[in-house]
């Protein structure tokens, strides 16, 4: 397979309801959709990059640098058997694996296409289905967060996730397990704490949590394994995870019991795959992570998450939860048993509206060889 063209779509869609994490608030997403091109069939995918480097170094700039000056002229010089080389081709490129993922995750499109295939059939998926998580972000009052993890469990979500943050936690957690006693319930920190915490996660071991996911730095394992000795609550790393690599080291040392994969953050679904296979050797449940990603992205998290070690419910939550206007049709629906049917037709199985992809566009530009 030889990548003919990368076109480089620079979006911005508001979101209906403000996200706020432990280190930021935000109102609507910036991001990159490409299309890639591979012996003429064109595979569409999302870059996860953010405007800003908060989540990760990585920005939408940094990503456009990366994809149009070092990315894109080693992807056109190389012959692709398979997907699977996408990444390795890539290894004197160090880093950036949003940028590298985002092509990457386009040939895997274009080539489930090329074969008649679903997106999860070519990566070797085993679900017709996948259950349905949902990630609250931090509200102004506790009262808003009850109201809106009612409204989501009525809605069929099977794990609700609430973003905590210092002064945003054990309070909060308290009220929400004392207001939904079974709910299956885990916290994400987006690493705003560290070993000094220590006592309050111990706090958190009261409330029955499936996991709490990245409480400390996000370049960090070692005081992330120093921490799950002393507390019961399994640890979910998410920021610190990059690679299959790091996956071993921090199952290894005790660092994580269960992973969150998102396959712009592991450079590819290539790499994704690789680490829940790996997770699984070890008995460690992987789930699929998400980064507010408009249809595109949400729908390869859709196939992703139908490989055999994702057992648990991920971030893949329904697209009337995101964007003012979403940009595929039909949009990914959670049904009322909290599941979602993974579409069947070639690659992502969605279309794309490319009318409204104009409409919100910031910029475009097409890279050739
Ligand atoms: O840490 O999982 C995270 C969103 C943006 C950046 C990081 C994270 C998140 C989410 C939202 O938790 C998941 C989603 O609904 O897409
Ligand atoms: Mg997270």
């Amino acid at each position: 397979m030889k990548i003919e063209s990368i076109e480089i779509l620079e979006v911005k869609l508001d979101l209906k309801h403000f996200f706020e994490t432990s280190f930021s608030r935000v109102t609507y997403q910036r991001f990159l959709l490409l299309r890639v091109q591979v012996d003429g069939v064109v595979g569409i995918s999302e870059c996860v990059a953010d405007e800003g480097p908060s989540y990760s170094y990585e920005t939408v700039k940094s990503a456009l640098h990366v994809l149009e000056d070092f990315v894109a002229p080693v992807a056109f010089r190389t012959e692709y058997a398979h997907p699977d080389e996408f990444l390795p081709s890539m290894r004197n490129i160090r880093g950036h694996n949003m940028a590298k993922a985002a092509v990457e995750m386009g040939l895997w499109e274009a080539y489930a296409r090329m074969r008649g295939e679903s997106l999860s059939k070519a990566l070797g998926g085993t679900r017709r289905e996948i259950a349905s998580g949902v990630s609250i972000g931090i509200q102004d009052s506790v009262e808003e967060l009850l109201a809106k993890i009612e409204g989501e469990l009525a809605d069929g979500y099977r794990r609700i996730k609430m973003k905590i943050k210092p002064g945003w936690d054990v309070d909060v957690v308290k009220k929400v397990r004392e207001r939904f006693p079974d709910t299956p319930l885990m916290v994400d920190a987006n690493s705003a704490y560290s070993l000094a915490d220590v006592p309050l996660f111990q706090k958190m071991d009261a409330f029955g949590l499936m996991m709490i996911e990245q409480p400390l730095h996000y370049e960090d394992m070692w005081d992330h394994a120093k921490l799950q000795k002393q507390i019961e609550t399994p640890i979910c790393l998410d920021e610190s995870i990059h690679s299959v690599e790091d996956a071993q080291k921090a199952i290894e040392m005790g660092a994580t019991r269960i992973i969150n994969i998102k396959a712009g953050r592991v450079g590819g679904l290539s790499s994704a795959r690789n680490i829940q296979k790996l997770a699984a050797e070890h008995g460690i449940p992987v789930w699929c992570g998400g980064m507010l990603e408009s249809g595109v992205g949400r729908a390869h998290n859709v196939h992703l998450s139908t490989l055999e070690n994702f057992t648990l419910p991920g971030d893949v939550a329904d697209s009337k939860r995101y964007f003012v206007e979403e940009i595929i049709e039909p949009t990914v629906q959670v049904r009322k048993d909290g599941t979602i049917a993974v579409p069947e037709g070639p690659g992502i199985g969605y279309e794309v509206r490319m009318d409204r992809v104009e409409k919100h566009l910031v910029s475009r530009r097409v890279l050739k060889p």
